[in-house]
């Protein structure tokens, strides 16, 4: 390989594209990705290579109304260069997609884990019995992403029967690639390295699945902090931030920190998708409104009966459905809160210019 790195080959090998150029414009703005956000620090990667910036004023004014706004790792940004030499972050470009969860606990605002992610990984370990509920969630927030989720079993050498956890899993969600893969014998990692040639791909699962340490070896180098093999570290989590990476083979990963409770939006769109033998079901009930209890002619119950819907599955779509129903009901309240605390300013300030 050369030493010197073409700059707008390094632009291309990060994702930018005609689209993105298109969607630019002419401007004396200069593009770069985030691939890091560290409080109020931005790192970027840029044909001028890798540097840290912070928000300008116009982008830290709607990051401060709505945190959706701010960029977030994965985005694709403009610099601006000041008569002083100051480079602060002006604006970002039009998401193509983008892996949101809804916070937990407190407000129901929305975060931002990645953008402009071409492939959604969900990552789980076979050192233990994969959860299938716990895929199902991630995979409904890979759904509602816009980018394609796939399922990566790490630590395949670890489980005697990765090809049958594999097709069971294919089984109960259709259409979803299932890879196994392992670090050891090497095993599944080629087929990663294609999804990431073809633009980004954002790990996403439990702390301790492997995702630093897949990202690791697909790179070549230890580029990221993985968790001790002696240390016991239940419950720790190794990596605190979410980085992109870039590939020397090509392409892009995500790495994120362990996810403890993800939380939906409240679209209900990717739990459709996750769900759609289900849906499917449903929409053959007799009445549209089917609680699918003693209701006559329902579709669901049927299949529940003679086994073409399995029970946990049925009974993890009921505590999505719930869960997607209060999210949506959550964010109504603050909306009305919103406009009421936004009326209340209006009326202050024309109380105030009367009394001038
Ligand atoms: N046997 C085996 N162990 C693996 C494999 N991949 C990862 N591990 C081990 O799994 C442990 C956790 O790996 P990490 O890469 O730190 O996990 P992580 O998903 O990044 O965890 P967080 O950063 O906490 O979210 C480490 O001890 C790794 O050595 C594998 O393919 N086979
Ligand atoms: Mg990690
Ligand atoms: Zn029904």
């Amino acid at each position: 390989m050369p030493d010197s790195v073409d700059p707008d080959d390094l632009l291309t090998r990060l994702g930018w594209d005609d689209r993105w150029a298109a969607m630019l414009g002419p401007t004396a703005l200069r593009p770069a990705r985030v691939t890091r956000v560290d409080r109020g620090l931005y790192g970027v990667l840029g044909a001028a290579g890798p540097d840290r910036h912070g928000l300008g004023p116009n982008l830290l004014e709607a990051a401060a109304h709505d945190p959706l706004d701010g960029p977030c790792v994965g985005d694709w940004v403009t610099l601006r260069d000041w008569p002083d030499d100051r480079v602060t972050i002006d604006a970002v470009l039009p998401r193509r997609t983008v892996l949101v969860r809804a916070q937990v606990g407190g407000t129901s605002h929305e975060q931002a884990l990645a953008a402009n992610v071409t492939t959604t990984a969900v990552v789980a370990g076979l050192d233990q019995q994969p959860s299938m509920t716990k895929l199902e969630r991630l995979i409904a927030l890979a759904w509602e992403s816009g980018a394609a989720p796939v399922v990566l079993l790490t630590k395949a050498d670890l489980a005697r029967d990765a090809d049958d956890v594999a097709a069971d899993l294919m089984s109960v969600a259709p259409g979803i690639e299932v890879i196994c893969c392992s670090v050891l014998d090497g095993r599944g990692i080629e087929r990663v390295r294609e999804l990431a040639a073809a633009g980004t791909v954002a790990l996403v699962g439990s702390s301790g699945a492997g995702k630093s340490t897949l990202i690791n070896e697909l790179v070549g180098a230890d580029v990221l902090a993985t968790r001790d093999i002696r240390s016991d570290g239940r419950g720790r989590h190794t990596s605190v931030r979410r980085e992109l990476v870039l590939l020397p083979s090509g392409g892009c990963l995500v790495d994120t920190p362990g996810l403890r409770g993800v939380g939906l939006s409240d679209t209900g769109e990717g739990l459709a998708a996750t769900f759609a033998d289900v849906e499917a079901l449903i929409a053959q009930c007799r009445f549209t409104d089917c609680a699918h209890e003693t209701e006559p002619d329902c579709a669901v119950r049927a299949a529940l009966d003679d086994g073409r819907l399995d029970v946990r599955r049925y009974e993890s779509w009921q505590k999505l459905q719930r869960e997607v129903a209060w999210m949506a009901r959550r964010k109504d309240a603050r909306l009305r809160a919103d406009e009421l605390k936004r009326w209340k300013r209006r009326t202050k300030d024309q109380r105030s210019a009367r009394h001038r």
